[in-house]
């Protein structure tokens, strides 16, 4: 029986707007465990981390909160490095999704020791590819594609033991829509494989999701890191940076039906969402149903759907 290791991590610090950080118990409140204890999996809640408040600061040097987010990453890969090692199926409930950094910096330095492949799908409305530099912010929940990548502020780069924790060749951006243009530069020279809306739009979410998944094989640790906000905000309103146009609720049922269906699925994330913003926890309510089909809740009449 496949055992998922539940991390909290509460906190806003890398956001832009405050609430993140009650994403965890909303989760919890929406019936996250139940669901996964109905699709036969071993669940142990690990609670709440702890970290430092947000102190609600202009940024330093193009970066907001950069002490702050380094002490919630340190410990968030800490959590997710024992649950690895343990042999248990990491799933981070954000928090905002600067804590990728921590999470996918653990997965990453696991693949390595265990001789996995890695794949990331990276599902957002935005690339979050910021650099200090190029930030129209400061907020480093836009940043940590480019921390994983070996971009970034020095204490949020090595976690892994290895830089870059990821090479571009390893992620794929799923439903992005909202690009800065220092952004824009940075994914074009890195050389990251992209599927945006207009993607979607042309050629639909199942040819999307098969080019996402090209290559990925039983040798592949697969992570998905789920940013709530990838979703269209007319279903899911409780995030901090919602943007029109995103992908509606069978498309993103698609996507992780899909996921289920390759068996690979090793470690997720799911950040962003933001109750503060949420109408009577139906974003949480959204997230737990998308976590069953991530876990091969089926819609279709099968004999282990
Ligand atoms: N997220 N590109 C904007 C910024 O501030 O860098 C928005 C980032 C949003 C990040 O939702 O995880
Ligand atoms: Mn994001
Ligand atoms: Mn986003
Ligand atoms: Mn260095």
């Amino acid at each position: 029986m496949k055992t998922i290791s539940l991390i909290g991590a509460p906190t806003d610090v890398g956001a832009s707007v405050k609430g993140a950080g009650m994403g965890p118990d909303a989760l919890r409140v929406a019936g996250l465990v139940e669901a996964l204890q109905a699709r036969q999996l071993r669940v142990i809640d690990h609670g709440n981390l702890h970290g430092p408040a947000n102190p609600w600061q202009e940024p330093v040097n193009g970066l907001r909160h950069l002490e702050e987010a380094v002490a919630w990453n340190q410990g968030l890969f800490d959590a997710v490095d024992s649950a690895l090692s343990q042999g248990h199926m990491p799933m981070m409930m954000g928090g905002d999704h600067c804590l990728a950094i921590g999470s996918i910096s653990a997965v990453a330095k696991h693949c390595r020791k265990v001789g996995k492949k890695l794949r990331v799908l990276w599902f957002d409305a935005h690339a979050d590819s910021n650099l200090s530099s190029i930030s129209p912010t400061g907020n480093i929940h836009g940043m940590p594609v480019a921390c994983l990548m070996g971009h970034g502020p020095e204490q949020l780069i090595h976690y892994a033991g290895h830089t870059p924790a990821v090479k571009p060749d390893e992620i794929r951006l799923i439903g992005i829509r909202s690009v800065d243009e220092g952004e824009k530069r940075f994914i074009h020279e890195m050389g990251m494989q992209v599927y945006d809306m207009r993607y979607i739009d042309e050629y639909g979410m199942r040819a999307a999701m098969n080019a996402a998944l090209e290559g990925v094989d039983e040798n592949t640790h697969l992570h998905v890191s789920f940013d709530m906000d990838c979703l269209d905000p007319a279903i899911a309103p409780g995030v901090g940076t919602a943007v029109l146009g995103g992908p509606t609720y069978r498309e993103a049922q698609l996507c992780m039906e899909m996921v289920a269906d390759t068996g690979l699925l090793a470690s997720l994330d799911v950040v962003e969402l933001n109750p503060a913003l949420d109408i009577r926890n139906q974003t949480a309510v959204l997230a737990v149903d998308l976590i069953e089909s991530l876990f091969g809740k089926s819609t279709l009449v099968r004999i282990n759907g």
